[in-house]
């Protein structure tokens, strides 16, 4: 009856139609603008069919819709507003249109129902999902609203309760969690989905299930009296607010719409979302949370390809399926013990060499508390746990390293015993086996001398907790093979980590800005800006904690001695002419958390977690390293003079060639360093503040040493007033 590249409608012989998603060169189907008109005029053929009797709504995919296409966002944000109003309402449009049809209209939904995936199913009557849904409006998560109806939708089908916590939170939920709280309406198994869905529109054709009555609920204001409502979105705004923070505008404003739209009628309600939904993309949050999305799937489909290319021992990894991979990892400390955690977790057998058996029992009983946390939290049953800890195999020989695919070295950070084990393991293993060392700062064409077949060799830093920290950096040296770096990107990728590659250079890329940055906090401290002022500023800016608290999480040792590293490697940019207050405080032994004393004094509170106080004693240990210039500096002096080295030391690593491009880069410290994603990353936020402001704020502070110095490509592209981004794909500046 209708035939477009991405949908289809059939109508059989009693007049059962079925509308078919299944887009045409896509492995998801989504709302992109030609899916939308096709749908539209897929409508129209079924309105003009006088002989349909009831409608199906179903995907021949693997999952139902993943929403609108997000690629298709920012030139329409940027467009403005007339541009973004023909968005909502063509889609609106045709979910008003199913919605009003004079038959009734069920939806099977399998896999993944998300944002206008899901609205699209709360218009129609009934809702049948497969046990594999995945459904959610995540809208949130990406700094805007549901557009296509769902905050009217999901309240009067499921209350506000419920609408508020889904919209809100932006999360998924499974199949159980969704009948339960009256978002379906039943649940079957993907082979009878079909089947299932066709006997409920046929009950309801039948006049068993009364349809109407659920178009009536949808249409009208909601029913809860005042007294439940106020309470409702009272308590909810509040813990919004608490959760969401103050840079995440969009949850509040979704909280927002539904009350303002709760007591009026379906049309009227809409054109508050609608206005509501304009707004939030006009925000500086909605460009960079699409773009973080935009670049997030870049990295990942790039890793893909990488890691397709390498030896499908990997590659057949999926969720319960059983890899052929064995890797090994050398030293049972914290991030060999965590490595050894994730890789068995995601079903990859792996071996843990230590020279002493009590470090076995650490990385085992480091191990053990991870996966009991996870039985705790309801996302691990306890049987499953024996599995995953019978993949880890602990050892102190190198018996069967002959065999293995990929061996990650994490003894201490020493060159020089590093080298020593590299050269002990290579003896031990296969001609093609990888060795990998997960060093955070010494390069890896130094490590590689020791080795005989340096092809097989290359980087792969691991950010501490690892099963926490989303980024794996492989390091690239000068004589690593194509095949080495896909085979490391792929035991990455199979770790569920997010893989990019990077050059070698002394700290590689997240270290490389990171130092800058720290030197840039030890500098204000020297200025006699209080720590504790800089940790509040920088957190209230939106990173997850402030330098000085971030130096004690590292380790103060740990500082010393990276910047010790940093400074010989770009001794013109990174060496302190001054004492820092890192050295004072190493010189004290005060080391941070690990010893309970640092920039601040920690103890171990009530729930187990190192809670910091105020220290006078690190006070007075600094104080007599410090100058009085602190009132003259500013809140925003303290985040320009933070930020610009990051951006300047990033802008360098993009034009050497130690990554690859402003994505890679930009979302390294979003996944390595925590960078605040509603900023986009260090590059998008230059690119937004302008690179000429940039450039220009550097000079002010030249004062302070080369770290301010703005590369020959900044300066190109500030006074051609260019930017990073391609402002009509990625919202630059
Ligand atoms: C929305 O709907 C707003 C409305 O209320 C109003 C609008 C006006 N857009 O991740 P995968 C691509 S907001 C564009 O590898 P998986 C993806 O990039 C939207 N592209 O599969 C990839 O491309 P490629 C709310 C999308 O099984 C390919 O599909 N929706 C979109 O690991 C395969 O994806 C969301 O936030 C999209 N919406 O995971 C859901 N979805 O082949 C976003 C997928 O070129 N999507 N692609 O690399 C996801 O979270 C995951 O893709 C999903 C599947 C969980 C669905």
């Amino acid at each position: 009856m209708y035939s477009g590249d991405n949908l289809s409608v059939n109508v059989d012989a009693v007049g059962v139609a079925e509308l078919v998603f299944d887009l045409l060169d896509s492995p998801v189907n989504i709302f992109n603008a030609k899916t939308v008109t096709e749908l539209s005029a897929a409508i129209d053929a079924i309105q003009q069919n006088s002989s349909i009797t009831g409608l199906l709504i179903r995907s021949a995919k693997a999952a139902f819709i993943a929403g609108a296409d997000i690629t298709e966002f920012t030139p329409a944000f940027l467009a403005g507003e007339a541009k973004i109003a023909e968005l909502l309402h063509s889609s609106n449009h045709n979910f008003t249109r199913i919605e009003n049809l004079p038959f009734p209209v069920v939806v099977a939904i399998n896999g993944f129902a998300l944002g206008g995936g899901c609205e699209l199913t709360l218009a129609c009557d009934y809702r049948i999902a497969s046990d594999d849904l995945r459904i959610g409006l995540p809208e949130t998560r990406l700094g805007i609203i549901p557009g296509w109806g769902g905050t009217v939708r999901l309240p009067r089908i499921a209350g506000i309760e419920t609408a508020i916590e889904w919209i809100a939170g932006g999360k998924e939920y499974r199949a159980p969690a969704a009948l339960k709280s009256g978002v379906i309406d039943g649940l079957c198994s993907a082979d009878s989905l079909r089947e299932t869905a066709l006997t409920t529109l046929q009950q309801a054709i039948d006049g068993k299930l009364d349809y109407r009555a659920r178009r009536q609920q949808k249409n009208a204001p909601l029913r809860h009296n005042t007294t439940e409502k106020t309470m409702a979105f009272m308590t909810s705004k509040a813990m919004v607010l608490a959760q969401a923070g103050k840079h995440y505008p969009a949850p509040l404003a979704a909280i927002d719409v539904i009350e303002s739209a709760s007591s009026l009628g379906f049309s009227d309600a809409l054109k508050l979302e609608s206005a509501a939904f304009i707004k939030m993309t006009q925000t500086p949050v909605a460009l960079a949370l699409t773009g973080v999305f935009i670049s997030d799937q870049m990295i990942v489909k790039k890793a893909k390809r990488l890691a397709a290319s390498a030896s499908d021992v990997f590659s057949s990894h999926s969720p319960g399926s059983k890899s052929t991979a064995k890797a090994a990892v050398l030293g049972a400390g914290i991030m060999g013990g965590g490595i050894a955690y994730q890789s068995a977790l995601k079903h990859i057998s792996v071996k843990m060499k230590d020279v002493q058996q009590s470090g076995l029992d650490l990385g085992l009983s480091e191990a053990t508390t991870l996966l009991s946390k996870r039985v705790e939290r309801g996302r691990l049953l306890v049987k499953e746990m024996a599995g995953i800890l019978n993949r880890i195999e602990p050892t102190l020989h190198y018996v069967g390293f002959d065999q293995l695919d990929i061996v990650v070295e994490a003894v201490v950070e020493n060159p020089a015993i590093k080298s020593k084990v590299l050269a002990e393991v290579e003896s031990s293993v296969g001609q093609h086996t990888i060795i990998a060392s997960n060093t955070s700062t010494i390069s890896i064409d130094h490590l590689a001398l020791s080795l005989k077949r340096p092809e097989n060799f290359c980087g792969m830093h691991f950010f501490n907790p690892v099963h926490a920290m989303p980024l794996v950096e492989v390091i690239r040296g000068s004589r690593t093979s194509d095949q080495t770096i896909a085979t490391t990107v792929a035991y990455a990728t199979a770790m569920g980590k997010k893989a990019i590659v990077v050059g070698d250079c002394p700290g590689f890329l997240v270290n490389r800005v990171l130092f800058p940055y720290l030197a840039a906090f030890l500098m204000l401290v020297r200025d006699g800006v209080d720590f504790q002022r800089i940790d509040r500023v920088m957190e209230s800016w939106g990173w997850p904690m402030g330098p000085a608290y971030l130096l004690d999480v590292v380790g103060i040792d740990t500082a010393v001695h990276g910047a010790e590293v940093m400074a010989k490697g770009f001794p013109e940019r990174m060496q302190y002419d001054f004492t820092a207050a890192t050295t004072v405080l190493f010189e004290a032994n005060r080391l941070g958390q690990k010893n309970g004393e640092g920039f601040y004094d920690y103890s171990v509170d009530k729930k187990g977690k190192q809670a910091k106080t105020v220290s006078n004693e690190s006070i007075a240990l600094i104080s007599p390293h410090t100058q009085a210039i602190a009132n003259q500096i500013k809140d925003d002096d303290i985040i320009y003079r933070m930020m610009i080295p990051m951006v300047t030391e990033l802008a360098r690593c993009l034009e050497e060639g130690i990554v690859e491009s402003p994505e890679e880069a930009d979302m390294a410290l979003v996944y390595g360093l925590g960078f605040p994603p509603f900023r986009g990353g260090a590059l998008r936020w230059a690119d937004r503040l302008g690179i000429n402001t940039v450039v220009q704020e550097s000079e002010k502070y030249k004062f302070l040493g080369s770290i301010y110095a703005p590369t020959k490509e900044m300066e190109r592209l500030a006074s051609n007033q260019e930017s990073y981004y391609d402002q009509n794909k990625q919202g630059g500046a």
